[in-house]
C-alpha cells in the first residue's frame, strides 16, 4: 500500500508512505503535493496518525443503560447498583452482541486498541471469560487488553481474591482493583498490596480504579505507587480516575508528585464520565473532580483518557469517539494553552499506547505495524477544532473502515 500527499503530527511536510507485508516499509518527505499514482491512496494534506487508543472501557456494561432501572442521582455508587441488578442477566450471547456493537463502533472512530474492564465480581466469571475468548476471537482484527476488574471489591465481595485468581489463570491480562469501595481502609490498603503480588505472580499488568470519589481521605494512590516503586513495576502500572486528586489540598500534593514521578506509572482520566459522576455530593461550589491531568503532564508523568462508558448504568450518552473525551477533557482541565492543542493527540494516542504497554509496535515509523488513521485537519489543532469524522483506517496495509467526508451540498448564502 502506498500513501501520498500525507501530513504527519508535529511535521509540516507533505509525506509518502508505504505499506509491505504489512509493516511500514518507508516513510519520505515530498517537496510540494503530488498527483497520486495509479492504486494509491491520496491523503490530500490530511493528517495521517497512528490509531486511537482506548485505554479504559467497560465493554461488558456497554449499552445497558436503563436495564432494569436507570441511574437516577448520577453517582458512581448508584450505578454500581443499578449495574447489580443487571448482572444477574448476563449470558454469553448478551455479552457479545453488545460487545460486537461497541466495538465496531469504537473501529467507526479510528480506535484499533482498547483495554476493557471486565466485572469479576460474579462467582460465574460469565464478563470475563466472553471477553477474553472474543480477544482471541478478534486477534486478528483489533487489540483487546481485558483487565480483571472487581467491581465489588477485591477483599469485600465474597471469595473476590479467589475470583481474581481463576480470572487470571483463564488469561485476564490486567489485574484490576477498586480500593475506595473496600469496606474498609485497611482492606483498601490490603487490595493494593495483593494487586502488586498478583501482578508478580502471574506476570500481568496492573490497572486500578484509583481514588474514584471526591473524599479528599481517599488515598490509595500513594499506596499503589509506592507498591509499583519498590516492586520496580512502574511502566507496567496504572492508575485510572484517581478523581479524588481533585479534592487534596495542594501541599499534600506536592509531597504526592514526587512518588509518582519516581515511581513512574500512568494515568488514565475519563473526563465526559468523571464530570458526570464527580461533584454529586456537592451543592456550590460544585467541584469538577477531574485528577490533575495538566500537573500531572507538566511533572512529565504519562496521562491519557478514556471514555469509561457508553450507554450503560454510569453514563447514558458516550459515541465511541475520542475527539469528543479530548474536547471536553482540555476544556474541564483548563489545557486551552496553544502548547496544549499541539500536542492534544498525544492524550487519546502515544499516552495511551504506553499506558498499554504496546509503544513497542505502535506508532508511524519504519519497521512498525502498518496501521494508522486519517483525520480530518492537517495538525493536531486544526483536529480537534474542526471535530470532524475519522476518514480512514487502516490496519497492517489494509483499509478496515472508511468513510466519506461529510460536506454540505447547498450553495453558499450570505456570500451569495
Ligand atoms: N465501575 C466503576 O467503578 N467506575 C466506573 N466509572 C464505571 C464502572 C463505568
Ligand atoms: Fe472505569
Amino acid at each position: 500500500m502506498k500513501i501520498v500527499n500525507a501530513r504527519l503530527r508535529q511535521k509540516p511536510q507533505l509525506h509518502t508512505l508505504e505499506i509491505t507485508a504489512g509493516l511500514f516499509s518507508q516513510i519520505s518527505e515530498q517537496s510540494s503535493s503530488i498527483e497520486c499514482p495509479e492504486g494509491a491512496i491520496d491523503a490530500g494534506g490530511m493528517l495521517l496518525c497512528a490509531p486511537f487508543v482506548e485505554p479504559h472501557i467497560h465493554l461488558d456494561a456497554a449499552l445497558t443503560a436503563g436495564e432494569p432501572n436507570w441511574n437516577q442521582s448520577g453517582t458512581l455508587f448508584e450505578g454500581i447498583e443499578r449495574w447489580s441488578e443487571r448482572k444477574p442477566m448476563l449470558n454469553e450471547a448478551d455479552i457479545r452482541r453488545r460487545v460486537l456493537e461497541t466495538i465496531e463502533l469504537l473501529v467507526q472512530n479510528g480506535v484499533q486498541h482498547i483495554r476493557t474492564h471486565a466485572d469479576i465480581s460474579d462467582p460465574s466469571l460469565v464478563g470475563l471469560k466472553t471477553l477474553c475468548t472474543l480477544r482471541d476471537e478478534l486477534k486478528d482484527k483489533i487489540d483487546l487488553q481485558v483487565v480483571a476488574f472487581p467491581q465489588d471489591g477485591l477483599l469485600s465481595f465474597p471469595n473476590g481474591l479467589q475470583l481474581m485468581e481463576e480470572a487470571l489463570e483463564f488469561g485476564a491480562d490486567v489485574v484490576g482493583g477498586i480500593p475506595h469501595f473496600e469496606y474498609t481502609r485497611d482492606l483498601g490498603v490490603e487490595s493494593m498490596k495483593t494487586v502488586i503480588e498478583l501482578a508478580k505472580k502471574y506476570d500481568r499488568l496492573v490497572d486500578v480504579h484509583c481514588d474514584e470519589i471526591d473524599d479528599p481521605n481517599s488515598r490509595f494512590l500513594e499506596v499503589l505507587a509506592c507498591e509499583a516503586l519498590f516492586n520496580e513495576l512502574g511502566s507496567r502500572v496504572t492508575a485510572s480516575h484517581t478523581t479524588a486528586m481533585h479534592s487534596y489540598d495542594n501541599a499534600y500534593c506536592s509531597k504526592l508528585f514526587r512518588l509518582l514521578k519516581n515511581s513512574g506509572i500512568n494515568f488514565i482520566s475519563c473526563p465526559t464520565e468523571s464530570i458526570h459522576l464527580q461533584g454529586r455530593f456537592d451543592t456550590y461550589p460544585k467541584r469538577r473532580g477531574l485528577t490533575r491531568v495538566k500537573e500531572l503532564r507538566e511533572a512529565g508523568i504519562n496521562v491519557c483518557f478514556a471514555e469509561d462508558s457508553i450507554f450503560d448504568p454510569w453514563y447514558s450518552l458516550g459515541n465511541g469517539k475520542l475527539l469528543r473525551s479530548l474536547d471536553f477533557g482540555l476544556h474541564i482541565c483548563q489545557m486551552m494553552g496553544y502548547r496544549d492543542f499541539e500536542s492534544a493527540l498525544d492524550l487519546i494516542t502515544d499516552n495511551s499506547a504506553r499506558t498499554l504497554n504496546i509503544q513497542d509496535r505502535y506508532g508511524i515509523e519504519t519497521g512498525k505495524p502498518g496501521n494508522f488513521i486519517l483525520l480530518d485537519g492537517e495538525d493536531d489543532y486544526s483536529v480537534l477544532r474542526k471535530q470532524g469524522d475519522v476518514l480512514l483506517s487502516v490496519r497492517l496495509g489494509e483499509v478496515i473502515m472508511q468513510r466519506e467526508p461529510a460536506r454540505v451540498t447547498s450553495a453558499r448564502y450570505i456570500q451569495d
